[in-house]
């Protein structure tokens, strides 16, 4: 299998984040991506392979054009305004509700009031190359993609930063841009077919359910963590099903702690039963491996046994097949861990 890698990604090398309500060094770190890389070109199965650059129009095809033009300037203005700091992250984040009875708010014109603007949580810094990192995996993206769309059953695109927390407008949960997304929009739109984004992260991926919600060319399909008690705690409920052309094409499958292999792959086999139903020409995985047993985030209980089980499952649906990384954070098992699951999709 090609598996589609960049050393950009080390361009984004947060020090710190400010997470349950602490300050410390970040989950998502550059050790990450290069236990990947490790694990797979160590691995004569796999084929490592450079991105190609597509530039940032298939970026501003699917999120609001402000959004991309504050992260290609950010952190430099951040740091003649208010630095100089290493990594950045807003203070005053904008809640429609201060302008209850009003009218709408503005973009402001501060970079420190354009960070709350754009970004919703403390644990997604910006840095210095934080911009061309996150262009990077959109590249790694939509070259993995188009492996696939020339011909190969699947393809692997190792992205870092991840992206399946990023909204239209809004960036966070260690995401800048959505890869998935955008790779999605871009084989729906360039090839007039039918797309799936099943997402197996551990959370709910809030930004491609936002960005497909009313859509009926992109069906979205996740199994994650309940957010009654799991990140990103306001989205991913299993009552929310899509709106208006997009009616019953978003699937959630919300799972309680300690979920074991037999019940993930379960609720895997349904996701894999609307997948069949709905009858996309290809289906884009966002492979988070923080359902893991011992991931120090996260409570579901998947072991590697289980992630070989659920990419065969993922190949027998007999589609193209585009696996894009997302989450896992338990570093020294991540890259057995994809590796796994992509020998079970037939690597
Ligand atoms: N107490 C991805 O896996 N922090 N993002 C949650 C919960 C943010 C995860 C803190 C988690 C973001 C791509
Ligand atoms: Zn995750």
């Amino acid at each position: 299998m090609k598996v589609v890698y960049t050393p950009l990604h080390l361009q984004h090398d947060p020090q710190t984040g400010i997470e349950q309500s602490r300050l410390m060094s970040p989950w998502e770190h550059v050790g990450r991506g290069e236990a990947i890389h490790a694990t797979l070109r160590d691995d004569t199965r796999f084929q490592l392979v450079a991105p190609t650059e597509w530039g940032t129009s298939p970026i501003a095809a699917v999120h609001d054009p402000g959004l991309l033009r504050f992260l290609s300037t950010a952190w430099a203005e951040y740091q003649v305004a208010a630095g100089p700091t290493a990594d950045v992250v807003p203070d005053v984040f904008y809640r429609p509700a201060l302008r209850h009875g009003m009218t709408e708010g503005r973009e402001p014109v501060s970079v420190n009031g354009r960070l709350g603007w754009w970004c919703f949580e403390t644990t997604t810094p910006l840095t210095n190359g934080t911009y061309t990192a996150a262009l990077a995996a959109v590249d790694t993206a939509l070259s993995a993609t188009q492996l696939v769309l020339g011909g190969e059953r699947s393809a692997y695109g190792l992205c870092r930063p991840p992206g399946h927390h990023a909204t239209t407008t809004l960036y966070g949960g260690y995401c800048y841009f959505n890869n998935a997304a955008i790779a999605a929009n871009h084989v729906a739109a360039t090839t007039g077919t039918k797309v799936t984004v099943l997402d197996v992260d551990y959370h709910h991926g809030n930004g491609t359910q936002e960005i497909f919600y009313s859509r009926d060319d992109v069906q979205y399909v996740s199994l994650h963590g309940d957010p009654t008690n799991a990140y990103p705690y306001t989205v991913g409920y299993a009552d929310e099903t899509g709106a208006g052309r997009g009616a019953g094409l978003n699937l959630n499958l919300p799972l309680p702690a300690r979920t074991d292999d037999d019940a993930y792959v379960a609720a895997l086999e349904r996701a894999c039963e609307a997948i069949g139903a709905f009858g996309p020409s290809l289906v884009i995985v966002s492979l988070g491996l923080d359902t893991f047993i011992t991931d120090p985030i996260c409570d579901l209980s998947v072991t590697a046994d289980g992630f070989e089980r659920c990419g065969a499952l993922v190949n027998a649906l007999d589609l193209p097949t585009v696996v894009l990384q997302e989450g896992g954070y338990d570093v020294a098992a991540l890259g057995d861990n994809v590796r796994r699951w992509l020998v079970g999709l037939g690597a």
